[in-house]
């Protein structure tokens, strides 16, 4: 074996050992993630997240989702899993995370008054719930079998990754024909968090 050969034989087997490692004790018990929430623009906002996939008696994945953040403003605020793990600047978390046939991340972004025209509220496989924020404090939990940890189509450990963004209006769920408005979905953006495996 010549020395370029065994160098990415060696990487090879370090990056399985790494996959390995995070995606280990899925056997003995669940699989686990977490994110890191900082403010888009307002260093005072911080937080986390923990992800914690399990499997039901019935064989089907759901995914705990576990929240605290602070210095929000008070009231409810979206969240979402985006589709791609960044956060600099927030805009690079893109849409909702969609992977569905028809890939229509597009929350409510139109750039006019109408809503986008592939607007697929709440129906992304990223879609939460809010954040309730009292005297500054925020917490979520919420339990989804609308995507996983674990390798599958609904994974949201996929090749660019996935982020929370926390929105700066609460989530009308867009779910009236009335309510089919810019930013129904929570509007800008105040805080991201980058999801990665944990133990
Ligand atoms: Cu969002």
């Amino acid at each position: 074996m010549n020395k370029m050969r065994m160098g990415k034989t060696i990487s090879t087997v370090g990056l399985l050992l790494i996959a390995a490692h995070a995606f280990g004790g899925h056997h003995e018990g669940s699989m686990k993630a977490t994110a890191e929430i900082k403010g888009c623009t307002d260093p005072n906002i911080s937080g986390m997240a923990t992800l914690t996939e399990q499997v039901t008696a019935e064989g089907i994945k759901e995914v705990k989702v576990e929240m605290k953040v602070k210095g929000l403003s008070d009231g409810d605020h979206a969240v979402h899993i985006h589709e791609v793990g960044a956060c600099e600047p927030c805009g690079a978390a893109k849409g909702h995370h969609d992977p569905g046939p028809f890939g229509q991340s597009r929350p409510d972004s139109a750039g006019t008054d109408t809503p986008a025209k592939d607007i697929n509220h709440p129906y992304h496989m990223g879609d939460l719930i809010n954040l309730n924020v009292k005297d500054g404090v925020g917490t979520m939990e919420h339990t989804t079998n609308r995507v996983t940890l674990s390798p599958g189509r609904l994974t949201i450990m996929d090749d660019n990754g996935s982020a929370f963004i926390i929105h700066t209006n609460p989530d009308t769920y867009c779910d009236e024909e009335t309510d089919l408005k810019k930013g129904c979905a929570g509007g800008s953006r105040d805080a991201c968090g980058i999801i990665r495996a944990a133990k």
